[in-house]
């Protein structure tokens, strides 16, 4: 296969909604980019939502280099494939979350033998772990391989750049500062009336537009407050600077883990509750280093706060007692999965090697 530096990928990415998929996307694109200084394609169907995580993103050009990485707007098959004739023709070709090609890209990958890859969405499950990196056959006698991210040396690992190192959180004092980025859920109420009966001092930072500031609460107790948008690039060093972080999705969710603060996770509600598998496997896997005290109190609140259960009042103010009186224990914690996550190979990482090795073959 050659230098990998010399190579081409493609990447497609279709926004089906919220920033994750053009998140993950451009988050995808910038690794490869810095680790194999390959040329990278961005083809992505929605340059708005792109915008938000990069600013320095024209939304009416069509086509643009950015951080060396070359974005076109993913449109009409006509107006895609004259855009794709000034680039490169593809070694690597990624369709992300199975956004599915145009058969002129199906047609590309097989005349130029490119390797061709799904790349999925995160989840902690065992079976993903089983489906990771097989092929499947195409109809265009290609096959394609599918990339499961994940948290075991056995996965694909997670997306992480090569100087991003791990931070210890600061001791909390005065009011403790939280980040909120979260979807709308009929828990929000229960859970701001809660806490603003808790004897601990909340600064409260609301992110995105799915959560309302709630009218009636004691603004002495729980103070809130509209949180900015920011650029992709300067998102971690906004989370580090609180102490506690309810994030949901799936990019927000694995930077927030990279901090090592105590943290919820809101995750993308599935019809029947089928995210609920998805929410258990994950912390079946962080509880490993949860003191039991600590455990029962943060699953019972995740499970609330992501519909798997109700609360009464007094339970969720107890487990959230348990939180807050034993929160250095509760860093201790993450801090603990921080480092086994920097202690394993990062998905840019592992894709690198898998490519590598298919050249040897
Ligand atoms: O926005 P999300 O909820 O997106 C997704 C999509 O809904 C997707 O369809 C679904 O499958 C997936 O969740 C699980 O959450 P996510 O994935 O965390 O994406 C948010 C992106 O926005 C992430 O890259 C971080 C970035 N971001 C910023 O750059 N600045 C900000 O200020 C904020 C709040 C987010």
């Amino acid at each position: 296969m050659g230098d990998l530096n010399q190579k081409t990928v493609w990447i497609f990415c279709r926004v089906i909604d919220n920033f994750g998929d053009a998140g993950v996307a451009w988050r995808l694109a910038k690794n490869l980019q810095a680790d194999l200084s390959c040329q990278v394609v961005l083809l992505i169907d929605n340059f708005t939502t792109l915008n938000r995580l990069l600013p320095e993103l024209n939304p009416q050009q069509k086509q643009q280099n950015i951080q060396e990485i070359n974005i076109l707007q993913w449109e009409d098959e006509q107006t895609t494939k004259a855009s794709l004739n000034n680039v490169p023709q593809p070694n690597f070709v990624i369709e992300t979350f199975a956004c599915e090609l145009p058969d002129f890209v199906k047609e590309i990958i097989f005349q130029n033998k490119a390797l061709w890859l799904n790349w999925e969405y995160l989840t902690a499950e065992d079976w993903a772990e089983e489906m990771h990196l097989l092929p499947s056959l195409q109809a265009n006698g290609v096959n394609k391989y599918f990339y499961f991210m994940g948290f075991s040396e056995k996965s694909g690992g997670l997306l992480r750049e090569k100087n991003l190192l791990p931070k210890s959180p600061k001791k909390v004092s005065g009011s403790l500062k939280t980040y909120i980025f979260a979807y709308s859920s009929t828990s929000w109420k229960k859970w701001f009336d809660c806490l603003a009966n808790l004897p601990v001092n909340m600064h409260i930072d609301l992110a995105g537009n799915q959560i309302e500031q709630p009218k009636h609460i004691n603004q002495n107790k729980l103070l809130f407050q509209k949180a900015d948008f920011v650029s992709q690039n300067q998102f971690d060093n906004l989370l580090l600077q609180y102490d506690l972080l309810l994030v949901r999705g799936e990019d927000s969710f694995v930077r927030t883990q990279y901090t090592g603060k105590p943290f919820f996770w809101h995750i993308y509600p599935q019809e029947n509750l089928a995210h609920i598998a998805k929410l258990h496997a994950f912390w079946d896997k962080v509880y490993a280093y949860f003191p039991p005290e600590l455990l029962s109190a943060h699953s019972r609140l995740s499970d609330e706060l992501n519909g798997a259960v109700v609360l009464t009042d007094e339970e969720r103010k107890n487990n959230f007692m348990i939180l807050f009186e034993n929160f250095d224990k509760w860093q201790n914690a993450q801090q603990q999965w921080q480092a086994y996550l920097f202690r394993q190979k990062s998905a840019n990482e592992k894709l690198i090697e898998w490519l590598k090795e298919q050249g040897a073959k």
